[in-house]
């Protein structure tokens, strides 16, 4: 591939931005990068104060990366402000409440032990709920005990999202790239030769980038923007954030990271500089649908804005405060200062799409985060590049390439249908995915839309 070819890479999350410093660093000399915000973008899933970083995981590749990853991220100077290394505690229901989906539980627990046995790795079993609030003090509530399975690692910690992103961004500026952001950066479609190949994107307010080659970074809003054939599907997940004090921050600044896969619950330990404690479900989550081209296709609110609205369903809310209620009953009545949805493209297996698009040659996909990519910051973009010029391994490129087979299937059987995993890595539960109730769709959009003119006036 030349080095002079202008690629141009749409969406500054966690994959434009490491694909665009990965290419900058192997001598491709021009590079930029659009979104309708410089990073980390207010509404997009790269930001935040939390992200867990773990390799506990049932899928070898994944294992293996995340401790490329974890390496990284727990030695580079580079992530020293931003990683904060801590426990991840794993545990299941082995018979859970029979209203609830569980993507994997207590399978999820015997592969991923499975894998780290196999690397050579120790993990440390929870037998009882006494064995974790022995080992975990912080944990003051009383889990359910019968049929609980449990686990856990030292080695693994969470990041800050925002943080990160911003040191990112600065090395990729560092070495050259270049950043388009506001209306000249908002992409809302593609501008087609007669082949198929993209001459250009077309930019809000008339405007338009033209480029050799073009890279879609672009999260849960990618299928709203080209064609997906059915291979993903952009789905909203809850997170809440509690209000401490600053002594409850240093009580609890041993608290681990938890996950409960009978319900999708995890909480992270307090966020020092916001005096948050952030929780939330990984679960199947929300569609929020529209006709794109004739077919429904489930993406987030469109327009740029200054910070995600302050929403989720009612229900979603009382799960969140269930969840909190088994490890931290004492915050329960406090309830969540704010709370928010954090968008998931997800692919039916979990896997990332890192590929060509089938229709149009010199456009290039990478997403399909599927709510388990940001932990692979520092190592992802030479993945992404790797498999832009067409280097990694065969095995690689099969396990992201682009799913042409699902395009005239329903989408409910792509997604939860018998050959899907049904919620990715195997690492979720909760209730079924839903579309947002039309009164739900109403609040989320009148919120984002608020939030969309007070972003323009700035
Ligand atoms: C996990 O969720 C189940 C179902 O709500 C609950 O019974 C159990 O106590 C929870 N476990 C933990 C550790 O929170
Ligand atoms: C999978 C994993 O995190 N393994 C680690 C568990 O903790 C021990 C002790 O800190 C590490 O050596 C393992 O690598």
């Amino acid at each position: 591939m030349e080095k002079r070819e202008s690629i141009i890479i749409v969406g500054a999350g966690v994959f434009g931005l490491s694909t665009a410093l990965q290419l900058a660093e192997e001598g491709f000399r021009s590079i930029t990068v659009l979104d309708r915000s410089m990073p980390p973008v207010p509404d997009g899933s790269s930001n935040d104060i939390s992200r867990v970083i773990r390799f506990d995981y049932g899928d070898k590749v994944y294992a293996e990366m995340g401790k490329e990853a974890y390496d990284l991220w727990n030695t580079l100077p580079e992530y020293a402000d931003s990683f904060h290394r801590t426990p991840c505690v794993w545990t299941a229901q082995q018979s859970g409440p029979a209203n609830l989906v569980q993507s994997g539980g207590s399978d999820f627990i015997r592969k991923t032990k499975e894998i780290l046995t196999n690397m050579g790795h120790e993990w440390f079993v929870l037998e009882n709920v006494e064995a974790l609030k022995a080992r975990f003090p912080t944990v003051t509530g009383n889990p359910i005990g019968a049929g609980f399975e449990g686990f856990y690692n030292t080695s693994a910690g969470w990041a800050d999202a925002g943080l990160a992103i911003a040191g990112l961004r600065d090395r990729a500026i560092r070495a050259g790239v270049n950043f388009v952001t506001g209306p000249h950066g908002q992409v809302t479609g593609l501008e087609k030769g007669a082949d198929g190949t993209i001459k250009a994107v077309k930019t809000a307010e008339g405007g338009r980038v033209q480029g050799d080659k073009f890279i879609f970074a672009t999260g849960a809003w990618t299928a709203s923007l080209i064609p997906s054939w059915n291979s993903m599907v952009a789905t909203a997940q809850i997170v809440g954030f509690v209000r401490l004090t600053p002594d409850e921050v240093k009580a609890l600044k041993d608290l681990p990271i938890i996950f409960n896969l009978s319900t999708g619950f995890f909480s992270f330990p307090p966020h020092e500089q916001t005096g948050y404690l952030k929780v939330a479900c990984h679960s199947f989550g929300y569609t929020l649908s529209s006709p794109v081209e004739g077919e429904d296709v489930s993406s987030p609110p469109g327009r740029a804005v200054s910070a995600r609205a302050n929403f989720i369903p009612e229900e979603g809310r009382q799960r969140l405060l269930a969840g909190l209620g088994e490890i931290l009953p004492q915050l329960v009545s406090r309830g969540f200062e704010k709370t928010a949805l954090c968008w998931y493209n997800e692919t039916p297996t979990g896997d990332f799409v890192f590929d060509y698009h089938p229709e149009h040659k010199n456009l290039f996909i990478a997403t399909g985060g599927t709510g388990h990519a940001y932990k692979f910051l520092p190592v992802i973009g030479k993945y992404i590049a790797g498999a832009f010029q067409r280097k990694l391994s065969p095995e690689l490129l099969e396990k992201w390439r682009f799913h042409t087979e699902h395009q005239n299937l329903e989408k409910d059987d792509v997604f939860t249908g018998a050959k899907s995993r049904k919620g990715g890595d195997g690492s979720r539960g909760g209730p079924k995915r839903r579309e947002f109730t039309p009164q739900e769709r109403d609040t989320l959009l009148a919120l984002s839309g608020a939030l969309a003119k007070r972003t323009s006036k700035i």
